[in-house]
């Protein structure tokens, strides 16, 4: 296979497992040594990319310097973390890299799950169930923390390997505070909540913002994932144009009628 000068990164700007790979990047002062580049979700992925990725449509998706192509982003970010190993993120002593292992095994997967579907939900009868489920994840992580780091911010003495992994999706929530008036509330949650905000705050994680998230994400909230296309409107908030900067914020109420192309600046 011809040798390309720089692996590429295939992804979507405002995608939360793509920033996996852009903070664990910037950590290592590597971001320069790949090519990102853009797809736009909202339209059919086209055939090149298909044909590369074997039929697959999620994104992020490496292409290494020899055509080999991988995809998945905690299998990007192991594959990055090895072949970048001058400035480790991952933690080199083995049990130490166990326990973040461990976070992320038992916690992230269901995190993530619960958080998009509350977003996605569209009864208000279960916006309670949903928030109570959500703090469950919270409450799980708290308790981690409270066990393996209860002296410290992050999990370990700096932002690392389980903070790349959960900071995007802490942003991407964010859609979940604007959306449904989530909060961790009180005394209950004050170990994750330090640690969350530990992690908002880092340098190497600042590649979204709030109200970029907020205005991409409202499709989400009005129950249309991954760039889908919601009844009466002909293009999505996921779209790549307009900037979403040039946007107005879209109307808070998910349960309320939904705004139209113009109304969201589309
Ligand atoms: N498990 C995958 C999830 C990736 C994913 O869901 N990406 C979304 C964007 S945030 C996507 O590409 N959606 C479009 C699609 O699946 O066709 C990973 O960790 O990389």
């Amino acid at each position: 296979m011809p040798q390309k000068s720089k692996p590429t990164i295939f992804h979507i700007p405002v995608c939360p497992f793509s920033q996996r790979l852009e903070i664990l990047l910037a950590l290592k002062g590597k971001r320069e040594a790949y090519d990102f580049e853009v797809i736009d979700i909202t339209v059919p992925r086209p055939d090149w990319l298909l044909a590369k990725t074997g039929g697959a449509t999620a994104l992020p998706v490496m292409e290494t310097e020899d055509g080999t192509v991988l995809r998945e982003s905690l299998v990007l970010l192991q594959y990055l973390e090895d072949r970048l190993p001058e400035r480790p993120v991952a933690q080199p002593d083995p049990l130490r890299r166990a326990i973040e292992s461990l976070l992320v095994a038992t916690t992230e997967r269901d995190f993530v799950a619960t958080g998009y579907q509350f977003v996605m939900n569209q009864d208000p009868a279960r916006r309670e169930e949903f928030r109570e489920r959500l703090w469950k994840h919270y409450a799980a992580i708290d308790a981690f923390l409270m066990r393996y780091a209860p002296n410290r911010t992050f999990l370990f003495e700096d932002f690392g390997w389980a903070e790349v992994v959960f900071t995007p999706m802490f942003m991407r929530f964010w859609f979940l505070d604007y959306y449904e008036d989530f909060e961790l509330p009180g005394d209950r949650f004050a170990r994750v909540r330090a640690w969350r905000d530990a992690c908002l705050a880092h340098p190497a994680a600042q590649q979204v913002t709030r109200e970029q998230i907020v205005k991409c994400y409202y499709d989400y909230a009005k129950g249309a994932g991954n760039g889908g296309l919601l009844p009466g409107r002909s293009r999505s908030s996921f779209a790549l144009e307009p900037h979403w900067s040039k946007r107005p914020m879209p109307p808070k109420d998910k349960y309320g009628r939904s705004a139209t192309d113009a109304e969201l600046g589309l």
